[in-house]
């Protein structure tokens, strides 16, 4: 996928539109990747659009659709795709396809789709039909819009992210357990754009026993929001907690009670039955294994420090995403329980990915230098 050869001054400038384009859909595609796409000519945009929900039009077929909307012939022109389109008869059929048709003269893929069903079919389509393709452009930016369709489909289980907010010394709540506010509005409503993008916002029973959360999306609306979930090995959950709200809810737990699940069902809540770990625990790599397989390819983990430190020991975070607040809180709770160390050997260490201040805390990102 490093085919640039036959590249041109403004490829860059065009590629980076259908960036932005694929970026302005983050939460409405999944479990579709977020796609973007413009139809150029002469300098001359035809038509451009992006991955509408599922079973609507992919960015191809909505940048051709816009393109006649206007009243372009695209003949001759120049596609500029965040991924390579696709080559199977999904809920929709093949963009190659219907790129050939449209006579398009070239083609310009940022990265390739992992999905088995295209991995390369798509761009060998285009070639065999005569159009001029490169592939390779802004490719990591095209990676990291998304890093969670390629992980579900490279690797089967999805990208997921541990949201933290925390004091300078890392205290997530006062040993009483009091933690509203740590963080300051701006960081909130941060949070909740990062939840919006998710495809589930996971988390704890201790936290909705402890916090009674909503894990909605008030502070970033969205049309489409994720899907929340609960690792409540017990199924002790509240009935009335308040995060039913009607929007689909998943709740992992080791055994169930038939009436229990039954009237859960009614409020939208799916019990996933999954093997215990360790005689406690629901397996949480298995969690995650089951999301992937419901074509969840992002996770939002949003939990207390047991369920944190869980997540991370068992290797199921591939990214922190951690608000710090200007504030010591000395003697109170950890945002993530981990194991005493004696040593700084088996530590894990995290790369910063990005470093921004929001409102009077920092957003940091870090990732495992592996992922
Ligand atoms: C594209 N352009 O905008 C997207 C693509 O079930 P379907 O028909 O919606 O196909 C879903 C698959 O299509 C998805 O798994 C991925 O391989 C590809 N996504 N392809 O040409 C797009 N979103
Ligand atoms: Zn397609």
């Amino acid at each position: 996928m490093s085919d640039t050869s036959l590249s041109f001054p403004d490829d860059t400038h065009w590629m980076r539109r259908a960036l932005a384009l694929a970026a302005g859909v983050l939460s409405s595609t999944r479990p579709n990747p977020r796609v973007g796409c413009v139809i150029v000519r002469d300098g001359q945009v035809l038509g451009e659009g992006a991955t509408q929900p599922p079973g609507g039009p992919h960015a191809e077929i909505s940048a051709l659709r816009d393109a006649a909307a206007r009243g372009h012939d695209v003949a001759g022109a120049t596609a500029y795709v965040t991924l390579e389109p696709c080559s199977h008869h999904g809920r929709t059929p093949p963009c190659a396809d219907a790129l050939v048709a449209a006579r398009l003269a070239r083609v310009v893929v940022a990265m390739g789709d992992p999905n088995p069903l295209v991995n390369g079919r798509g761009l060998r389509i285009l070639r065999e039909a005569g159009i001029a393709v490169s592939a390779g452009l802004c490719q990591d930016e095209a990676l990291a819009l998304n890093v969670g369709f390629i992980a579900r489909m490279s690797r089967g289980t999805p990208w997921a992210w541990l949201k933290l907010a925390a004091s300078l010394d890392g205290r997530a709540a006062l040993h009483n357990g009091v933690s509203q506010w740590i963080t300051g509005p701006e960081a909130r409503a941060d949070g909740h754009q990062w939840r919006a993008r998710s495809c589930v916002v996971l988390t704890g029973i201790g936290t909705v026993r402890a916090d009674d959360p909503l894990l909605d999306t008030r502070l970033a609306p969205t049309a489409h929001p994720p899907r929340k979930a609960v690792i409540d090995s017990g199924f002790s959950i509240s009935e009335t907690a308040r995060l039913f709200d009607g929007t689909p809810v998943l709740i992992f737990a080791a055994r169930a009670d038939a009436g229990k699940a039954q009237r859960l069902a009614a409020r939208n809540a799916q019990v996933v039955l999954l093997p215990q770990a360790d005689g406690q625990r629901v397996d949480l790599p298995a969690v995650m294994q089951w999301l992937a397989a419901d074509g969840v390819n992002e996770v939002h983990v949003e939990a207390g420090p047991i369920l944190s430190g869980a997540l991370l020991a068992a290797d199921c975070v591939d990214e922190l995403l951690c608000y710090s607040a200007p504030m010591l809180l000395g003697d109170a709770a950890p945002m993530a329980a981990l194991p005493r160390l004696d040593s700084l050997e088996g530590v894990r260490r995290y790369a910063y990915t990005d470093v921004q201040r929001v409102g009077e805390d920092l957003r940091l990102r870090a990732h495992l230098p592996s992922r």
